[in-house]
């Protein structure tokens, strides 16, 4: 083994491992897609076709990385929730971010012409991405985190439904738009869409009320066959675990359909429903 004398310079990068056994959420979130959907004509407040390939890159995102139990996605941003037991790259920091933010980018470009193909990228405006880690010490916290952004998606839906409505139906100009909706409440909004434009909010599509939540499905499930996560399920560190142990459920991983679902995630019963989500244990 030779060194060089200039190996010394190792020593200048600084650890940034994850505290362990704590669930591990990856937030990105779209650079500039104010702009970006502006010069792409994004169809206002919601466009399918945007919304559709976020799912697509973030599919891909669930495949690729076996480890992740669940994710979220609104507007340009998605959440990757990685359990506790989780020891990909040793629970790195920067590594665990980038690996997403990168893989998630390649897809949502690659795929890009499949739901845009009218619209070919052009430089400057080409989608990017930034990424964070946050970490939660709780079971508890990390369905907070959940409802979080999912009671986000629902309060800024509700608003931009009503405001492009009144803009585009009801020809306001956005600033006297706006000001009307200044101060209200989420009764106000469905009022003036329902008696000025004989919209029912509750009948908008799901995937704009509720944003997407992805997760692995199992073909052998059955709702009795599943137990309920406990205290003990989210205490076992993966590297306690047999090597064999670990290959196998990675690879039962890897084979399971990963779904697209719009559904409630703040109540109690999609997590109950699905107990494997949160054990992470298929
Ligand atoms: P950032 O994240 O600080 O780099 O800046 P932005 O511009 O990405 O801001 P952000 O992430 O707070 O808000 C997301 C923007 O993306 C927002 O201006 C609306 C736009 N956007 C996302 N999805 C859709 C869509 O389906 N239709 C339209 N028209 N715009 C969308
Ligand atoms: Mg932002
Ligand atoms: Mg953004
Ligand atoms: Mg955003
Ligand atoms: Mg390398």
């Amino acid at each position: 083994l030779t060194t060089s004398r200039y190996e010394y310079v190792k020593a200048f990068e600084q650890p940034d491992i994850l505290l362990p056994n704590t669930w591990i959420v990856v937030r990105i979130d779209g650079r500039g897609f104010h702009k970006l959907s502006d010069h792409y004509v994004f169809k206002k407040p919601n466009d399918l076709r945007a919304l559709d390939l976020m799912n697509a890159a973030a599919v891909e995102v669930m495949k690729d990385l076996p480890d992740l139990c669940i994710a979220y996605g609104v507007s340009d941003e998605f959440s990757f929730v990685f359990h506790p037991s989780c020891q990909l790259f040793e629970r790195r920091n920067a590594k665990l971010v980038t690996t997403i933010v990168s893989t998630f980018t390649a897809h949502y470009i690659h795929q890009w012409g499949t739901y845009f193909p009218s619209t070919p990228l052009q430089p400057p405006y080409l989608p990017s991405f930034d990424g964070r880690a946050v970490i939660y010490p709780t079971t508890r916290i990390l369905r907070d985190y959940m409802s979080w952004r999912q009671v986000d998606c629902h309060i800024n839906n509700l608003y931009n439904t009503t405001f492009w409505t009144m803009v585009l139906q009801g020809g306001m100009s956005n600033t006297d738009a706006e000001q009307e909706l200044k101060g209200t409440v989420s009764s106000d909004k469905n009022e003036i869409l329902f008696k000025r434009f004989g919209i029912n909010y509750n009948n908008e599509l799901e995937i704009y009320k509720k944003g997407s939540v992805l997760y692995r499905q199992y073909e052998l499930q059955t709702p009795n066959s599943a137990q309920t996560p406990t205290e003990e399920d989210t205490s076992v560190p993966e590297s306690t675990q047999s090597r064999s142990q670990q290959d196998k459920l990675r690879k039962l991983r890897r084979k399971a359909q990963v779904v697209v679902d719009h559904v409630d995630i703040i109540k109690d019963e999609f997590w109950e429903r699905r107990p494997w989500i949160l054990s992470n244990k298929p």
